[in-house]
């Protein structure tokens, strides 16, 4: 039978997440000592292990069919693979920094300054859309100090926590790219490889659903239960049991991790009681 090659990174910032991932997934890998490749044990799947800026070619030629890695990583390298799926994790932006002593007041300020980048290409292109001339640098690691060492006026780099840049006297001025993981594939999977990917897809989908939703259990006074019932906007039909206690219904019901606390905080002006809050696994819709 085919198996399908998933590329993922080696070691860093996507590599416990992949695994997890792939394991939330309910797919078994045993990573052996050397960690080149592995295959899983209950799903047609075979797992490279590589560098992430080495996985954009490796889709494009086929050495990978599918892979995880950073949408910086993968526009920056403008190879022709399609982007399935963004997995919400190695959350991250690309953006612009400057000394935290220069007064600056917009883009303008930028223009003719030296920046210091890994992403040069994305850094021309967000220059020449806003017209600014760009003097930049491409540098392989440790951007954030270019500036104090004077080989930059300014950097782009990916910051998250924005900690480095705050070490490094710097602040965040322009975000020129919001990205995370996603999976991306090479444009010319087999048909037999595209069933595999979309059942690999079908999981990761059931498995982000499920990331972004609780299951709720109330008990709710009968007089309100409609006004309840309406302001639960998760699945279309709520489970609702009678109680002992015949002025209560259980309810039970799912709601978005985004509107959580303004959904509890309604409910229990309702008059809900004994509100119970519990992940969920998978969702299959
Ligand atoms: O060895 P390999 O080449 O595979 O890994 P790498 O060292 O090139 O990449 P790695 O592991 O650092 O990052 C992999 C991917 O994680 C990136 O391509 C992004 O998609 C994503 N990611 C998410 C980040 C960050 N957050 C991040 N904060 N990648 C890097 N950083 C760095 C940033 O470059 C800066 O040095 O962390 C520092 C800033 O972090 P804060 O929290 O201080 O703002
Ligand atoms: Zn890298």
């Amino acid at each position: 039978m085919d198996k399908l090659k998933i590329a993922i990174q080696k070691s860093g910032r996507l590599y416990e997440d992949s695994i997890k991932l792939l394991k939330d997934c309910s797919i078994e890998i045993n990573i052996g000592i050397d960690k080149l490749k592995t295959t899983a044990l209950n799903f047609p799947l075979e797992i490279l292990f590589l560098r992430d800026d080495d996985i954009p070619q490796y889709l494009e030629d086929g050495v990978a069919d599918i892979g995880i890695v950073g949408k910086n990583v993968l526009l920056e390298k403008r190879k022709k693979i399609n982007i399935k799926e963004s997995l919400g994790f190695g959350k991250c932006r690309l953006s612009i920094a400057v000394p935290k002593s220069l007064i600056y007041k917009n883009i303008n300020d930028l223009n003719g300054k030296k920046i210091a980048t890994s992403y040069p290409f994305l850094v021309k292109k967000f220059f020449r859309k806003k017209c600014i001339k760009s003097d930049i640098h491409e540098i392989s690691g440790a951007v954030e100090i270019a500036p104090g060492i004077g080989l930059a006026d300014c950097i782009c780099d990916l910051v998250s926590s924005g900690s480095t840049l705050f070490m490094n006297g710097l602040k965040e001025v322009e975000t020129i790219l919001k990205s995370e993981a996603v999976l991306a594939a090479n444009i010319n999977l087999t048909f037999s490889k595209k069933i595999i990917m979309n059942k690999l897809l079908f999981r990761i989908r059931s498995v982000k659903q499920a990331k972004n939703n609780k299951y709720i259990l109330l008990n709710a006074p009968n007089k309100q239960l409609q006004s309840i019932i309406s302001s639960l906007p998760g699945i279309k039909n709520p489970v609702i049991l009678p109680l002992s206690n015949s002025k209560f219904s259980s309810v039970h019901s799912v709601i978005n991790e985004n509107d959580f606390w303004k959904i509890i905080e309604n409910l229990k002006s309702l008059g809900a009681k004994d509100i119970l809050v519990i992940p969920i696994e998978k969702i299959i819709l």
